[in-house]
């Protein structure tokens, strides 16, 4: 066990919460950043949250948010972290080419706010930056650690600007700070907009009969899926190192979303043709063709590898759906007997 304590920012979502919970497993002291009015509410840390009066409790929660500069150097005073792990973001891809102006601000100058708050306090902290495998965009797979950035949306642009961020205060004021350049990971706790959540909950939904049609867009994007909990735990490893540097972290396997489509409808026993439109409100304006991560760096140094791949992530995903279904409110009216 250890006496450390983490600052998270991000820690609502779906990787702040699983880090969360892997942190206060080894018996750090998490801090976790969340704003007065979360886009996901506490639900994913409410049963890590106990009573701010007692002593015992390691986890503690502050207001603040990556557009407040000031507020960020206060935390960071306040907590004096050993390690700050940076989350938080406008992840969504496909919102970047609606609001790229505020991904800007948040994804990008976020970060920035973050790394001069480390810089002015002055923290011997070690900082972890949630670089993404979009910063690759349209480079060809295998996508690897000096693979070129060709970023095909805002979001990946304001990535892209986080990534050179953190390496350039590594390098300018020796700051020790980590690129994770991770690949999609997903769970049960995927936010819902994202395409594997979106298709194993329609599928659990469809199968218990509280939904008939599943509208999405392009089904011929490749993605390396891999499991959330697994993918923290690589943060964390990155983190151990006394050499700062950056990894990526990938199954290194690709499937479409034509094949995770049909992963979670064969597990519930359906024919997707019958349920899958294709809606065009779902199409990017550009998009990204395939991804496929090389983290043999990842293997060698940190010792990381990957357990779970699609065809079971995809199981795992769907059947926790059908559980939530279950609890749920039953079929369509006009569906029932
Ligand atoms: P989520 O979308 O689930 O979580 C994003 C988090 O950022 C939430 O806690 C959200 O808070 C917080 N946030 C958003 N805007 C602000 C803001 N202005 N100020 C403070 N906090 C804010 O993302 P994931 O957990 O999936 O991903 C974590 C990080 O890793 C993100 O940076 C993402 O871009 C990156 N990443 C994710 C990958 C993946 O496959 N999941 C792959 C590669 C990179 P709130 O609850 O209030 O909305
Ligand atoms: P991505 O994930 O853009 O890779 O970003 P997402 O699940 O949104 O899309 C994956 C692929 O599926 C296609 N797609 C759809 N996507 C969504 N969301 N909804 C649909 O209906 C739909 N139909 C087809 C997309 O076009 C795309 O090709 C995620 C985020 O977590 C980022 O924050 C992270 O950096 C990257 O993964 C790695």
């Amino acid at each position: 066990m250890t006496s450390k304590t983490a600052l998270i920012t991000g820690i609502t979502g779906q990787d702040g919460s699983y880090l969360a919970e892997l942190l206060l497993s080894k018996g750090y002291t998490v801090h976790g950043v969340i704003r007065r009015s979360s886009g996901s509410g506490l639900g994913r840390i409410a049963h890590l949250v106990g009573d701010e009066r007692d002593e015992e409790v390691r986890m503690r929660l502050h207001h603040g948010d990556l557009s407040d500069g000031a507020r960020l150097i206060a935390l960071l005073d306040r907590v004096v972290p050993s390690e700050i792990y940076h989350l938080a973001a406008q992840s969504d891809v496909h919102v970047s080419f609606e609001q790229p102006e505020y991904t800007g601000a948040i994804t990008a100058l976020g970060t920035t706010r973050l790394l001069e708050a480390l810089r002015i306090t002055g923290l011997p902290a070690r900082y972890y930056q949630a670089s993404s495998s979009e910063m690759f965009g349209a480079t060809p797979p295998p996508q690897a650690e000096g693979s070129p950035l060709q970023p095909r949306s805002p979001y990946a642009v304001a990535k892209a600007y986080g990534y050179w961020m953190a390496r350039n205060y590594r390098e300018s004021y020796a700051l020790h700070t980590v690129n994770g350049i991770m690949f999609n990971h997903e769970s049960p706790r995927r936010g819902e907009a994202f395409v594997t959540r979106k298709i194993a909950r329609a599928a659990a939904r469809i199968a218990c009969g509280q939904q008939r049609f599943l509208d999405l867009g392009n089904l011929e994007a490749r993605r390396d899926w891999g499991y959330a909990p697994e993918y923290v735990e690589a943060m964390w490893r990155m983190l151990q190192r006394d050499r700062a540097d950056d990894y990526v972290v990938a199954t290194g396997t690709s499937y479409s979303v034509r094949d995770f489509v049909t992963f979670c409808f064969e597990h519930v026993g359906l024919d997707w043709e019958r349920h899958v439109r294709i809606d065009d409100r779902y199409v990017r304006p550009a998009d990204v063709a395939e991804l496929v991560g090389d983290a043999s760096k990842a293997q060698r140094v940190l010792g990381w590898k990957p357990e779970v791949f699609a065809p079971e992530l995809a199981r795992i995903m769907t059947d926790a759906e059908l559980e939530a279904a279950g609890r749920g409110k039953g079929p369509l009216p006009e569906e029932r007997e």
